[in-house]
């Protein structure tokens, strides 16, 4: 099959996925086309059943806002015509969804048709999506993709509690390559990182508001009361300077390392001994299933799609959101022992598994196939 696959080209879990789709899909022989602003942060090219074509939004003084809805439209309406693209899956309702509806509108004009996929991944619904500023047009374009899919149950009850949706939502959950983190690294090099009596702690955001960083840090400061510990945050957002501050108030900030973006999150999940994902919202939680593939238990809040990955007990613990208290009880109580922590760890590790490329990707393939065969 030839795919066209719109998606966010930026760190974030919707472009993570989408792209690791690709990949997928194109070592399964399929022609896979990413259409987006920028190539994807993890997408390499060396496959040549990978091709990438960058939308470019001329700038012009009249507007204000530059129309990159306009541009991605007309961009997929090229593309589809001249590689002859088979389905178009866009990920992120907003405006991603839209601008692919009206692709198709203006290539049925033509006489092409094209079905659409389109994959509801969370903030797109729950955060951004449901403001009344875009609500009717998300709505619309939900209504109007041939298929919908959310990568959890918890945002698939979510959408239809949030919106007037007359299409049935197909769950898809996030996936993982099981098989790549396997052998991948074979000595995590711990020792650049910590002493080996040191527990090392970890958390992966874009450090926004919903991540909850200060939760991050206070269970942390728990830790480090308890036992020899660092913390290494990574990712880029508007809550890295409060939460730097915060360390410095609390004076552990020789003990947290602030990473920025990395391209390199499994060789720090191969030397991690716990997770913390405290959020406010999370439809999935694919940095939760990254820690847990690599081994890494995890400690999280037990909001939208996250207890469907982490299991209560087995791969970690969940709490209410917000409370602290609990969320560093629980992670001395792994931590404190190694035995235990052994065992949360080949458990995250099994639950992980459960997410496996090749158990998700064929649903994603029989999807497309079913849209086919609708046209
Ligand atoms: O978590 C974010 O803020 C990024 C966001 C995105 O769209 O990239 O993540 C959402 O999609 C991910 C992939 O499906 C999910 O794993 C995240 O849970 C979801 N984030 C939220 O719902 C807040």
């Amino acid at each position: 099959m030839k795919i066209a696959i719109v998606c966010y080209p930026t760190f974030g879990g919707s472009g993570v996925v989408a792209t690791e789709l690709g990949i997928a899909l194109a070592k399964l022989n399929h022609d896979v086309h990413f259409i987006t602003y920028k190539q994807p942060v993890r997408l390499n090219l060396l496959n040549p059943n990978i091709h990438f074509h960058e939308v470019n939004v001329p700038t012009y003084p009249l507007f204000h806002y530059q129309p990159y809805e306009l541009a991605l439209s007309s961009k997929l309406v090229d593309t589809i015509k001249k590689f002859e693209i088979d389905v178009l899956h866009v990920h992120y309702a907003i405006p991603h969804a839209y601008a692919g509806y009206m692709a198709k509108k203006m290539l049925k004009e033509e006489g092409i048709h094209i079905p659409m996929v389109t994959t509801l991944h969370g903030t797109d619904i729950t955060l951004v999506g449901n403001h009344p500023f875009y609500k009717p047009a998300v709505t619309f374009s939900i209504n109007n993709s041939d298929i919908v899919t959310s990568v959890s149950e918890s945002l698939k009850e979510d959408t239809l509690r949030l919106f007037d949706i007359k299409k049935d939502i197909e769950v898809v959950p996030n996936f993982i390559d099981v098989s790549q983190r396997k052998t991948s690294f074979t000595d995590c090099q711990r020792e650049l990182m910590a002493t080996p009596e040191e527990r090392i702690v970890t958390h992966i955001s874009n450090l926004r508001a919903v991540k909850r960083i200060s939760d991050v840090i206070d269970i942390f400061y728990n830790i480090q009361k308890e036992m020899p510990a660092k913390l290494l945050m990574v990712g880029e957002g508007p809550e890295r300077e409060p939460a730097e501050q915060k360390c410095k108030e609390l004076g552990i900030e020789e003990k947290v390392i602030f990473f920025g973006n990395s391209n390199e999150i499994d060789k720090i999940l191969c030397f991690s001994d716990l997770f913390l994902l405290p959020s406010e919202r999370e439809s999935f939680g694919l940095a939760a299933l990254e820690a847990m593939v690599n081994k890494v238990p995890v400690i999280s809040s037990n909001t939208g799609g996250i207890p469907e990955v982490n299991k209560q007990g087995v791969s970690g613990y969940l709490s209410d959101i917000g409370d602290v208290k609990e969320m560093s009880e629980n992670a001395i109580k792994i931590l404190e022992d190694d035995l235990r922590l052994e065992n949360f760890k080949a458990k995250a590790y099994k639950e992980a598994e459960r997410f496996d490329v090749n158990q998700i990707v064929p649903k994603y393939i029989a999807l497309y196939e079913g849209a086919l065969a609708i046209s």
